[in-house]
């Protein structure tokens, strides 16, 4: 493998050649004409136009994305995350057309594209499930006579689905029949297709996600756990490695079912099996992820792995080059999503320019990003500005890193989700351990934002410093010692 082509585009198509520079491997970008400016673009050694900035017509069309490989002169393509990275047609066609994909084979992506297929594969090998049906819904009253069974509430799933899309809960008996209708068509008009089973609803669960990597002669590991349960509408806002709650055992238990389920999907490369854990420490297995996930740097930190590394060597047909005993867990790592969006007005996508954007440093913090100061957030994709990541020899001192990069990132121009990210690492719930998937429910609303950040005395203070300021035009030195929760630098822009 001498030529890598990024089907992608931000920081993860950036992440990626990274490690692929590191190789001694050129890289190729590809990007639409949205995104003839971003950095992916110039990091990458050539770069190729592949159409229009809707991703419909440029990063999700097989045929260019190939073609731009074949021009080229790339051996191998890495799909990234989202875009064509679970694409069972495209990892064939890359085969097809005599390339190497960078992940699993079509067949593996297949098998666990389906929830119920997937679920079925779990169940034979004895891998713990939520009480359930096990095959498609047909008939409304056998299902019903399962959701007694069961007892309500029960939930009801798309096997299409992924990531809560289509999942409706059911209240009691009354509802079943109405909520049933409504979710068949709804997968159909989502997924283009209506099957969908029942699930007893677990009420209060964690949401860990375990990291395996496979490579080409059967070996399978586990990298450990992810805790990602702190979300908001299914989308990750928080990701930590390990969890709080696992113990050993556990985590030895969940490790084996991932491998035992990747094994027999034959699985290559990175991939992530998902479980629910109930307040007893129960653990169920929900889907698996087919792709190198968003999430990973945390895994990264504590196992001391370079991920995407792995993933090409894995694809070279080289056996992994450790065992699973080999492999610990040193450490705790931290990740939060920084998102233009705006958490005081219902997490709306921001779009515009960022003024200022100058990101954290030091010791144990990791910026996966895609921005300069100055550039423009695109409205076309997705409103991840970057990925901030920090490291500590345990989960406090993590904690401690990340309210202290937090406030040492800079971003004026656009509304961004870090105040948000902040009030949860300061939040007692989370900094015990002691949280769920309902913490953003249960916790956030917009004014947690402002109270305590600034006080009456301090906006005095800052008055009296800013008359000072100007009759006198010296420099204003902040003796405050952040006995605020606003950075130095946020609190010197309200003095200016
Ligand atoms: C569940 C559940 C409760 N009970 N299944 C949401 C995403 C999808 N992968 C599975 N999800 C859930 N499945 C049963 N039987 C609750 C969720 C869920 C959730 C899971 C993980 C992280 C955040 C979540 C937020 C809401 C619901």
């Amino acid at each position: 493998m001498k030529k890598i082509l990024v089907a992608n585009r931000g920081e993860i198509a950036i992440r990626v050649m990274r490690s692929a520079k590191e190789m001694g491997i050129l890289t190729v970008a590809v990007f639409s004409e949205a995104d003839r400016n971003a950095l992916h673009v110039r990091y990458a050694d050539e770069a190729i136009c592949i159409g229009p900035p809707a991703s419909s017509q440029s990063y999700l069309v097989i045929d260019k994305i190939i073609a731009a490989a074949k021009s080229s002169g790339a051996d191998a393509i890495h799909p990234g995350y989202g875009f064509l990275s679970e694409n069972a047609d495209f990892s064939d066609r890359v085969v097809a057309e005599g390339l190497i994909f960078i992940g699993p084979s079509g067949d593996s992506m297949r098998k666990m594209g389906s929830k119920l297929a997937a679920k079925a594969t779990a169940e034979e090998l004895n891998i713990p499930l939520v009480p359930g049906t096990a095959k498609a819904i047909e008939d409304i009253s056998e299902a019903k006579k399962v959701a007694a069974t069961i007892g309500f509430p029960i939930l009801i799933k798309a096997s299409a689905g992924g990531g809560g899309k289509g999942m409706r809960i059911v209240g009691n008996a009354a509802e079943f029949e109405e909520q049933m209708k409504l979710a068949v068509s709804e997968a159909l008009s989502s997924f283009g297709d209506g099957a969908v089973f029942i699930e007893r609803y677990v009420a209060s669960p964690r949401h860990i996600e375990i990291q395996v990597l496979g490579d080409t002669h059967g070996n399978v590991v586990h990298l450990f756990e992810r805790e990602c349960s702190v979300q908001r509408r299914h989308q990750k806002v928080i990701e930590e490695a390990p969890s709080s709650v696992l113990t050993p055992k556990i985590r030895e238990e969940m490790g084996a079912c991932a491998v035992r389920i990747s094994k027999a999907c034959n699985y290559v490369g990175a991939g992530t099996v998902e479980f629910l854990l109930d307040e007893n420490l129960n653990f169920y297995f929900l889907e698996m992820n087919t792709r190198l996930q968003v999430e990973h740097p945390v895994t990264e930190y504590i196992t001391g792995l370079d991920l995407v590394k792995e993933q090409i060597q894995i694809a070279r047909g080289l056996p992994l080059p450790f065992k699973q005993e080999d492999l610990r867990i040193q450490g705790h790592a931290m990740e939060v999503r920084v998102y233009a969006e705006d958490p005081a007005n219902n997490f709306l996508p921001d779009i515009g320019t960022l003024q200022t954007y100058k990101i954290p440093q030091g010791p144990g913090v990791r910026v996966d990003d895609a921005f300069e100061e100055g550039m423009e957030i695109p409205i076309y994709y997705d409103p991840m500005i970057a990925k901030l990541i920090t490291y500590g020899a345990d989960r406090a001192e993590a904690i401690e890193r990340m309210s202290r990069a937090i406030d040492d990132y800079q971003i004026t121009g656009v509304a961004t989700t870090l105040a948000f990210c902040k009030f949860v690492m300061q939040h007692d719930s989370f900094k015990s351990g002691n949280f769920d998937t309902h913490f953003i429910k249960k916790y956030f609303h917009p004014d947690v934002l402002n109270s305590g950040v600034v006080s009456e005395m301090e906006i005095a203070a800052m008055l009296a410093i800013s008359l000072l300021r100007k009759s006198q035009a010296t420099k204003v030195v902040d003796h405050s010692h952040g006995t605020n929760n606003a950075s130095a630098w946020k609190r010197n822009r309200l003095i200016q």
